[in-house]
């Protein structure tokens, strides 16, 4: 049995595992089981206030943090991922029995994870800024500074994931921050907390707030003397983020929001590569991916023969306790997400795709579905409009590459997409033209520590990963002296 960590009932500010002020705590359930695992502690606004009073004071002017020398905060990065790589397997079977996330699969992620910090640790001392040849007799240099208190927002799909994502480059940056973790999987940010903790950074500079989305979230969006939110979560919810800028102090936002992506076959790819790739960029994590293939696109040479070779794909993917080795998927996170899987089965049904597999519950306790199969799916259906985030899979037909980019781009999202073929001239004009953040050819999800990822149109904008997910944190000044001759 996974034990659950002692300070799972409390929130983490100023370096001190502390209770709510309300005493307020909220259940965290086990979506295998939907028992309750444990009561977590719920922050609400006035503790909001506090771990931005906390944050704020470690990014004060001669504060610990602000005195060290970046290659010292490089070393506090990579001790903290150590620590992580420690607890790997502790913190693996945690994130499997809050999240329902398959434990051989999170065990794999978590090294990635580990990757993203060394990657942010060594790019600490290498953040510079410009000399730049002004006109006049001006000597101008400019300094990238961070930019101070920011808040983290992120989902329950890759609880430790998108923590690291986003703790990566604040850290990496300077900033000080406060990390609100979804509130269906609190538990695993809650033990990072505890191993920043041990990694020795200062207090204050992280802080993590358990608690529900419209109560402490939005008091960390709303919050004036938090400087940036970087979000990761619904498109419907990145609008509100927007409007708590807008409404409180003009606080930068990042938003890493849904998606809707398109998996283009062609008929001159290898077949059973094309169904391997297509099946695992639906299924993986059980459709809850943001990225996920959501739209395979197949070309009509091949199309009745890939429908035959992903159907028996999908009907042999192995469902059921996640933390059994050869267990692929595991349950949905929750009851509304279920509900809404299958509501888009349904209504994807009576549209007139051909259910070739899957479409139900299965059994009654906690929240599995049937890896699913939907053909002859047109673009206007539910399942081919809707992010499902679930293992649900569309096929759709297409004949020309012009076509197939058209309707590829006939979405409100642009989050990322994929192309098979052996075509490199086709492949390359689909990258071209794809309107989103990503383009995988001839494989899918290919994400690495250096690589930045981020959406276009309502899939948000600004990046996670990679050098460019620094420029979010970082604010430019320009330093201008005027010399009284120019050489
Ligand atoms: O998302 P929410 P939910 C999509 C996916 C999924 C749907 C709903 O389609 O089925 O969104 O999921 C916090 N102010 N994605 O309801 O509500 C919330 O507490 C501030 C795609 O879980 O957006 C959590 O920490 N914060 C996505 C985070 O936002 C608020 C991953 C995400 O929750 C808030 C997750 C508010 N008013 C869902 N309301 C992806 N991009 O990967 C909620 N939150």
């Amino acid at each position: 049995m996974t034990q659950v960590p002692d300070i799972s009932n409390k929130l983490y500010i100023n370096n001190a595992f502390v209770d709510s002020v309300s005493k307020k705590t909220f259940p965290t359930i086990n979506p295998a089981t939907g028992q309750i695992i444990a009561e977590v502690s719920e922050a609400q606004e006035e503790d909001v206030d506090l771990a931005v009073a906390a944050a704020k004071k470690a990014f004060a002017r001669r504060s610990p943090w602000r005195q060290m020398d970046a290659s010292e905060r490089g070393k506090l990065i990579t001790k903290f991922a150590d620590l992580i790589e420690r607890d790997a397997q502790y913190l693996s079977e945690l994130e499997t029995l809050n999240s329902g996330k398959p434990l051989e699969a999170v065990k794999a992620e978590l090294k990635a994870y580990v990757n993203v910090l060394k990657y942010y640790a060594g790019y600490c001392d290498k953040i510079y800024g410009n000399t730049i040849p002004v006109d006049g007799t001006g000597f101008c240099v400019t300094k990238k500074e961070p930019i101070g208190v920011v808040a983290q927002i992120i989902p329950w799909n890759y609880p430790i994931g998108m923590a690291v994502w986003k703790l990566g480059p604040a850290l990496c940056t300077g900033c000080t921050l406060i990390l609100k973790p979804a509130e269906q999987t609190p538990l695993t940010a809650l033990v990072l907390a505890a191993l920043s903790k041990e990694a020795g950074f200062p207090a204050g500079v992280i802080n993590i707030l358990p608690g529900y989305g419209p109560i402490a979230g939005e008091a960390l969006c709303l919050h004036n003397d938090v400087g940036k939110v970087a979000f990761t979560g619904s498109t419907d919810i990145g609008h509100k983020i927007l409007e708590y800028s807008a409404k409180s102090n003009l606080k930068r936002v990042s938003l890493e929001l849904g998606g809707k992506s398109p998996l283009v076959i062609f008929d001159d790819a290898d077949l059973d590569e094309a169904v391997n790739i297509a099946h695992t960029a639906i299924f993986e994590n059980h459709g809850q991916n943001c990225c996920a293939g959501s739209r395979t696109f197949v070309q009509a040479g091949i199309y009745e023969q890939f429908v035959k070779k992903a159907t028996e794909k999908a009907k042999n993917r192995k469902v059921g306790d996640p933390f059994e080795s050869n267990v692929l998927q595991g349950p949905q996170i929750d009851q509304p997400s279920l509900d809404k899987i299958l509501r888009i089965v349904e209504e994807s049904k009576k549209q007139g795709a051909k259910l070739e597999t899957g479409g139900s519950r299965i059994g009654d306790k906690g929240f599995f579905v049937e890896p699913t199969v939907f053909s002859n799916v047109t673009d206007d259906m539910s399942c081919a409009v809707n992010e499902i985030f679930g293992p649900v899979q569309t096929i759709l037909k297409f004949n020309t590459l012009d076509e197939v980019i058209e309707r590829a781009n006939n979405t409100t999202y642009g989050l990322a997409g994929g192309v098979v073929t052996k075509n490199i001239n086709n492949a390359l004009v689909f990258a071209n033209a794809l309107q989103a953040g990503s383009v995988w050819i001839n494989c899918y999800d290919y994400i690495t520590p250096q690589t930045p990822f981020g959406g276009y149109k309502k899939s948000g904008f600004g990046k996670d990963l990679g050098a460019d997910s620094l420029d979010d944190y970082l604010a430019t000044k320009t330093i201008n002296v005027l010399l009284p001759v120019k050489n």
